[in-house]
């Protein structure tokens, strides 16, 4: 190779992941955000038996035993609440909403926590305080104005708790609607509509003793190096037993590759590391679909040849479409199959001899497979492909899809979604009185077309940053300012909040870190994690500001203040966070004796029927699926100069709150305006490593671009290049998403790159 020229802040990164980088970061985030104030005994709170669950991913904890789960991102995620810094009304009074604009992501939040309830005084262009009362009043009248309910959308970011998300769906199917875009429709919808019709549940069966007797682990599309960190633990320890870890993903993530457990004292001391992948394929962007098929040909073809591949009485007891789905793989073409995953027969074929050989396998996924076209096919097929040798239903198999944000799972179990089941409404109507509407609502992408055409008045926002999670920056920010009333429950300035609409208010709430009290008594509230465990979480930090509320109390004040003649005691609700969760049990199936279950350290576990081989499908059955070629679009492929544009995640970064500039692992260092290119991609467009380019979608009426950006040689897919998140969703386009779950394809652009003019 080439001497490369040396690119500003891109540096080689040799190291294995975790190690003493972990550490440092850690101490380097906690000096930054906390001023040394308290913070190893924050830390030291996360995820214990009467502290708070962390605020950063959904994995589990070992039954939240004593022992300190360290992670680098975890602790980011716990300082950057805990911080010491407050933006505060005399800020607000000082600068204006347009001089606001003009700061990045980054800047923004790094303002600190809010400390007051704000609305927009368009007279002067500034946030000023206002008393709460104030807020919930005029806030209430403006929806209480509006022709029909369905004007609102009532957007969550999944880290509200249950209790908060519950008090919030309450809220809107009281007033009228199920618009309730969330963050899980641009992050798992198709688990949560593909899974249901294959197993019958929208989520996950797999329990971490799982992972200790599982022969054989599958990872696909997702970076746990980074985004779950909690796992490289649980992945460390399978390999160190010998387990074959096979890992699909364009891009080399270097935690998949070599990873030095922090808590592993040997490990530390001797600057060692354990290999994670046993083998890894840079599957191309969008190609998993077609290296899934390649595996599934080859078993069966084995099956064919010497039998006993496949588990033939667990297809005859509990599944259906076995042939329509072998059907299907017959008429896939091997020329197929390795042209669109981009690896080669012989690859999949040595996959697929690896998975007869398991006696019990897991498949672990994230975005890398359902943000794509047909994210929702995918996931089936993972389905599929576990079905084929029976592996629901017995220790160390399973299927288990890696959660975003740490409640999400948790909000969509207790009734945040747009198409609510009537048995879920009747159980509403039975226990409050009042009857909640049956039209089905908006999920995010809906509820943004319907800011774009003017449909939608008013945005209701429980946390997040619903304008810059969204695709199409270009559209997307101006729909903001459409709207008649825009309400943000939040902890840290965002872009959202300051797209203003007629109406803005910003309602300064509780984190997890912080002591709730409601009526004098400490309140805990609960959520899910990513393997269906519910558990207590209880803050224990003073509030960032006398003038904080918790979440359900905001909800709870916004709701009396809109419904007087509400069926709901919401004051009683909010002054004993107990008598919520009374009311979840009564409507919400799994959680009985909820209030005595969650005071035992740990928690419980919602019912999982597929894991005792019970599928609540409409046949009873576990069913195959047809997946139909092995393209996600058929019309941009072919065309030699498009490639596909993956939008990822850094490591110092929480989706739309950007911690710090640098992304370690990837080696690059103080900046983001990057894309990653393979070394072939470059050259056949006459490019260099540190060359400026231009990136445009080709898959749009509207002109998508984004311009002067350095691309790097990275060992990446040739075909797919890659590009962060979210400064790259200007170029997504709106409409192009998921048919089935409507989450967008955030990680298959289709994308031409030119040299910079
Ligand atoms: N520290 C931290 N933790 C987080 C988050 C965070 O931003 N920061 N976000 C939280 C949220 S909301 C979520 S949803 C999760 C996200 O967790 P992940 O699912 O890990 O999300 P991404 O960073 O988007 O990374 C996706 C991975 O998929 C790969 N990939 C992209 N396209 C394809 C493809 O077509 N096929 C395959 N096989 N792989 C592909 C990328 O190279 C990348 O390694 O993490 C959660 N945890
Ligand atoms: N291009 C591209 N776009 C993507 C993705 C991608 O991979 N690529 N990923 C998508 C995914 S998976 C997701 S989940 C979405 C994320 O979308 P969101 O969930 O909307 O975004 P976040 O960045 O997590 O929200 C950050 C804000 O949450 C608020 N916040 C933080 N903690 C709390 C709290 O305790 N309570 C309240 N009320 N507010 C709080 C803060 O004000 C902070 O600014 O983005 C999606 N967008
Ligand atoms: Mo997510």
């Amino acid at each position: 190779m080439t001497k490369r020229r040396d690119v500003p802040g891109i540096r080689r990164y040799d190291a294995p992941a975790g190690g003493w980088g972990a550490l440092r970061a850690t101490a380097q985030a906690i000096r930054q955000q906390m001023e040394g104030l308290g913070a190893p005994i924050t830390l030291l709170r996360t995820n214990q038996p009467d502290g708070f669950d962390c605020p950063g991913c959904a994995w589990p904890d070992k039954e939240h035993r004593s022992t300190f789960q360290f992670c680098e991102n975890g602790a980011k995620a716990v300082t950057w609440e805990a911080t010491s810094k407050r933006v505060g009304p005399d800020f607000f009074e000082r600068h204006t909403v347009s001089s606001l604009l003009r700061r990045s992501d980054y800047e923004l939040e790094d303002l600190g926590r809010l400390t007051h309830p704000l609305v927009y005084d368009r007279a002067t262009d500034t946030f000023r305080a206002v008393e709460w009362e104030a807020a919930f009043a005029r806030i209430g009248e403006i929806l209480r104005g509006l022709p029909s309910p369905d004007q609102v959308e009532f957007y969550t970011s999944g880290r509200a708790s249950n209790e908060a998300a519950y008090l919030f769906q309450l809220f809107a199917r009281e007033y009228g609607t199920n618009n309730f875009p969330d963050c899980s429709n641009m992050c798992h919808e198709p688990t949560s509509v593909g899974l249901p019709q294959s197993i019958g549940i929208g989520k996950g069966t797999v329990s971490l003793d799982d992972f200790d007797a599982a022969e054989l682990i599958i990872s696909i599309g997702h970076n746990p190096g980074t985004n779950h960190p909690r796992m490289m633990g649980t992945l460390h320890e399978a390999s160190r037993r010998g387990v074959p870890i096979i890992v699909f993903n364009p891009l080399r993530e270097r935690a998949l590759e070599r990873f030095a457990d922090p808590q592993n004292v040997v490990e530390m001391a001797t600057y060692g590391s354990t290999r994670i992948a046993s083998t890894y394929y840079q599957v191309d962007a969008g190609g998993d679909a077609a290296a899934l098929k390649g595996i599934m040909k080859a078993l069966l073809a084995m099956d064919a040849a010497h039998g006993n591949v496949l588990d033939h009485a667990f297809i005859a007891e509990h599944t259906q479409g076995f042939d329509a789905f072998a059907a299907d793989l017959a008429t896939t073409t091997w020329a197929d199959i390795e042209t669109v995953s981009g690896l080669a027969r012989g690859e999949l074929e040595q996959v697929a001899a690896a998975y007869a050989k398991s006696n019990a396998t897991i498949v672990t996924y994230g975005m890398g497979i359902t943000q794509h076209n047909r994210g929702t096919a995918n996931v089936r097929l993972i389905a599929d492909l576990l079905l084929l040798r029976g592996n629901f239903g017995k220790p160390g198999a399973g299927i288990c899809p890696l959660r975003g944000h740490s409640n999400v799972q948790g909000n969509r179990t207790v009734g945040i979604t747009e198409k609510p089941s009537a048995a879920f409404l009747q159980r509403i109507e039975d226990v409050f009185g009042f009857k909640p509407p049956a039209t089905h609502g908006h999920d995010a992408v809906r509820t943004m077309q319907a800011m774009i055409d003017g449909s939608a008045k008013a945005l209701i926002c429980l946390g997040g940053n619903f304008a810059v999670a969204l695709p199409d920056a270009g559209q997307s920010f101006a729909a903001m300012g459409k709207l008649d009333l825009s309400v943000h429950v939040g902890t840290k300035l965002n872009r959202s909040h300051l797209l203003v609409a007629r109406e803005t208010y910003v309602l300064p709430c509780l984190g997890r870190t912080e002591l709730d009290l409601q009526g004098g008594m400490r309140q805990s509230i609960t959520v899910e994690d990513s393997m269906s465990m519910v558990h207590a979480s209880a803050g224990k930090l003073p509030p960032a500001s006398e003038q904080l509320r918790s979440e359900p109390a905001i909800v709870a004040g916004m709701a009396s203040a809109t419904l007087p003649h509400s069926k709901v005691a919401w004051p009683a609700l909010v002054a004993d966070y107990d008598k919520i969760r009374d009311v979840i049990e009564q409507t919400v199936p799994g959680f009985d004796s909820y209030n005595a279950r969650i005071r035992i350290p740990g928690g419980f576990r919602l019912p999982l029927p597929p894991t005792e081989r019970v599928w609540p499908t409409p046949s009873g059955k576990a069913m195959f699926s047809v997946f139909g070629g092995v393209k996600e679009d058929a019309d941009v492929y072919g065309a030699d100069e498009v490639l596909r544009l993956i939008t990822i995640r850094s490591h110092d970064q929480y989706n739309t709150t950007i911690y710090a500039m640098d992304d370690r692992y990837r080696g690059v260092f103080g900046r983001r305006d990057v894309l990653f290119m393979n070394e072939a991609d470059l050259a056949e467009r006459g490019l260099e490593h540190g060359d400026l380019v231009d990136i445009e979608t080709v898959v749009t009426g509207r002109p998508l671009r984004l311009e002067k950006i350095t691309a790097i040689a990275y060992s990446i897919a040739q075909g797919s290049v890659a590009a962060y998140y979210p400064e790259a969703n200007v170029l997504v386009p709106l409409d192009y998403f998921d048919k089935e779950s409507g989450t967008p394809s955030y990680k298959s652009v289709p994308v031409r790159v030119t040299r910079s003019g």
